[in-house]
């Protein structure tokens, strides 16, 4: 199988995130998780490490707003010339602002710290010196994938920073561009896509992105936001608008979702798939699910992420799998590797 993946990930490493309660905690999005995942992949033998392609700003501009990603792209530079007296800001290791614009209010301010607040949804997407370029190194490994898959079978991108919490216009939860998406949108080029997203957290970004698409047909299926990040996106009764209307689904889990019921609601899922008949599946795979990571509350077992990368493989559809979360370091090469190996 070809892996698209990237060292230039090494180059974002935020020292921490903010949790609830303010408090600053070590970031759990590290580039240990990529290490972890390489070496268990280097192990298999049936792994082909590849760099990434270069696409260009123009692919990543038919999914982000230009402005957005303008702000992505001197952000850094801007926070270090930044007076630190005038912004009351002392600690400049990375870039994070303390207010948001709530509810898409209209005025986009020309400071620094208001576009942040414009453009970030939380408070786990700080940007450091190497923030944009591993981020558009990412999204190279995504559109590589996404390429590779009009002439052979399978491929996963090694994504690090992850992508689906980012929308047209905001970053969040770990991600800057969304990967997934931006390979999806390239594939739509081509024909009908699908975008299934298996990371615990309800793939917002996505959403965004695809809501009024009725050519790229998205689900997710995560933790119920009723109870989890990202609280305000990932509801059943979100299902598309416009030319969109019923091309989005979502899949909300309760707390405790084991291997059975998982594969039950997977089932639905893939029958949704079935009858799309898309040309083309990209999976945004987040091992966040499994029973034994540190920011998920839902179940699956090693083996029960192997039926998972079953299930989808019997679609027998070109599939590009495009890393997201996943933080049980431990567990995660091993977790990945049993997923992929159903697709060899
Ligand atoms: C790509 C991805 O998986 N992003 C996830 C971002 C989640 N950020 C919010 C984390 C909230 C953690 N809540 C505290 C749980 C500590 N046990
Ligand atoms: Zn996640």
């Amino acid at each position: 199988m070809k892996i698209f993946y990237s060292d230039l990930h090494f180059q974002h490493a935020p020292a921490f995130e903010v949790f609830d309660g303010g408090v600053r905690v070590p970031t759990f999005e590290v580039p240990e998780r990529a290490e972890r995942i390489l070496a268990a992949l280097r192990k298999t033998g049936w792994a082909e490490i590849h760099p990434p392609i270069d696409f260009g700003l123009d692919s990543i501009l038919a999914v982000h707003d230009r402005d957005y990603v303008e702000f992505l792209a001197s952000a850094w530079t801007e926070w270090l010339a930044t007076d630190p007296e005038a912004e009351s800001a002392t600690d400049k290791s990375a870039l994070l602002p303390a207010t948001f614009a709530l509810r898409g209010q209209a005025h986009r301010p020309k400071s620094l710290l208001g576009r942040a607040g414009y453009y970030m949804m939380d408070l786990s997407a700080p940007i450091v010196a190497g923030t944009y370029a591993a981020a558009l190194a990412s999204a190279n490994c995504a559109l590589s994938a996404a390429q590779a898959i009009t002439h052979t079978t399978s491929t996963f991108a090694l994504c690090r920073p992850p992508g689906h919490h980012a929308g047209k216009s905001h970053c969040g939860g770990y991600c800057y561009f969304n990967n997934a998406a931006i390979a999806a949108h390239w594939l739509s080029a081509h024909g009908k896509v699908t975008l299934l997203d298996i990371d615990y957290h309800a793939g917002n970004g996505t959403q965004d992105i695809f809501y009024e698409r009725g050519d790229v047909l998205s689900i997710s299926i995560h933790a119920d936001p009723a109870f989890e990040y990202p609280y305000y996106a990932g509801y059943a009764e979100e299902r598309g608008a416009g030319a969109g209307l019923g091309f989005h689904h979502n899949f909300p889990l309760p707390a405790g979702t084991g291997d059975e019921e998982y594969l039950t609601t997977l089932n639905a899922a893939l029958h949704l798939i079935r009858e799309f008949q898309p040309t083309a599946l990209v999976i945004s795979a987040g091992m966040d699910i499994y029973s034994e990571d540190p920011l998920g509350k839902i179940r699956i077992t090693r083996e029960g992420i192997r039926q998972i990368g079953a299930r989808i493989a019997e679609l027998r559809l070109p599939t590009a799998i495009i890393m997201e979360g996943g933080y049980n370091n431990d567990a995660l090469g091993d977790n990945v590797v049993a997923f992929l190996g159903e697709f060899e």
